[in-house]
């Protein structure tokens, strides 16, 4: 008999510079167009896999609590796709811990979802390189194919027209990158989230006007926005991030229904970012799918910027700065 394998890997979350909104292909999780992102140093999800020959079925524990209904699926689903590739019909205990405040708005899925890839590849013995990871990785959810990588990371849509679509998207790390930002996280007060965003991408991109412009945009501001990470040229990244994140929320403000994450005080937040720039500071805007507000900034100016905004908002504030690539734990590693 096979001793039970397993595996333990660790995945950060990432901010999204150029966002990800809209898919060509539901199934495989193939973005419309591609997306750049900053994989951050706060906040990793650590998972577990661990086979289990003996048992009918896969037990998922998240945060020690059993999943239920849809998020045992989605999980159920993604073990099921890497047993398929692994030839194994055995079923897994699959436990994961985020470190991410529910209140934080720093997407969970994409830091869990590559941890999860890593640690199910490494127990069901699939050995995958980097970017066939990431690949695993997005069709849990498509951000985590960003989480795979630290740094800055460029995932691509793939050609419409290629053969194989599930091949020819994948993320990678953008090389050479100067950059020395930080990203401060302006935490406002949290509802329940009005719609996921997976059916908020879906809504807008059948329903909104603006939807077409906007992706239009997005595919001209992804070059733009590689020359300036490599360039270290900031205030082009600020102002590139800044007009691709508020485009993307008036995309799904204008869908049908529409659909709205931009509470009252995010725009609170967002008007003392834009005096803070009219005054020299510099400072620009992105927002996901969620009322929080994160700042991207010089990184040696962080924590004064941090204290600013906290006292002008009201409102807690996190920095954050790029951090590492998913990796796996050694046994006996706490770290
Ligand atoms: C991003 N977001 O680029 C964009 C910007 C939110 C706003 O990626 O359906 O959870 O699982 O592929 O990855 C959130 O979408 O969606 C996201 P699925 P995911 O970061």
């Amino acid at each position: 008999m096979t001793p039970p394998r397993a595996a333990t890997a660790v995945a950060h979350p990432n901010i999204a510079l150029v966002k990800y909104w809209g898919k060509r292909d539901e199934d495989l999780i193939i973005p419309c167009a591609d997306s750049l992102s900053m994989t951050l140093d706060v906040y990793p999800a650590t998972t577990t896999v661990l086979l289990k020959p003996d048992a009918a079925a896969d037990t998922v524990l998240i945060d020690d609590n059993p999943a239920q209904g849809e998020q045992l699926a989605r999980i159920t689903r993604f073990l099921d796709l890497v047993r398929s590739r692994a030839g194994s019909r055995t079923a897994a205990v699959m436990a994961t811990k985020n470190t991410v405040p529910v209140s934080a708005g720093l997407a969970s899925s994409a830091a869990g979802f590559a941890a999860l890839a890593l640690a199910a590849a490494q127990a069901y013995g699939l050995g995958l390189d980097r970017r066939a990871l990431s690949r695993l990785a997005r069709r849990g959810s498509g951000s985590a194919a960003r989480s795979v990588y630290g740094g800055f990371v460029h995932w691509r849509a793939g050609d419409s027209g290629a053969a194989d679509q599930d091949t020819a998207s994948y993320a990678e790390p953008v090389p050479d990158v100067t950059l020395d930002a930080a990203l401060i996280a302006v935490l406002v007060e949290r509802g329940p989230k009005p719609v996921s965003s997976r059916e908020a991408m879906r809504r807008t991109q059948r329903t909104s006007p603006a939807y077409p412009q906007w992706l239009a945009a997005t595919r001209d501001d992804v070059p733009l926005m590689r020359r300036a990470l490599i360039a270290g040229d900031l205030d082009t990244v600020g102002r590139i991030a800044e007009r691709n994140a508020m485009g993307m929320h008036h995309t799904m403000e204008t869908a049908r229904p529409p659909i709205v994450y931009r509470t009252a005080a995010s725009h609170h937040v967002l008007a003392q970012v834009y005096r803070q720039r009219r005054s020299g500071e510099r400072v620009w805007a992105t927002m996901d799918a969620g009322p929080n507000v994160k700042v991207l900034c010089p990184a040696p100016e962080a924590s004064r910027l941090a204290r600013e905004l906290r006292e002008a908002t009201g409102c807690p504030t996190l920095i954050a700065r790029t951090g590492p690539a998913a990796y796996l734990q050694e046994e006996g590693d706490d770290s």
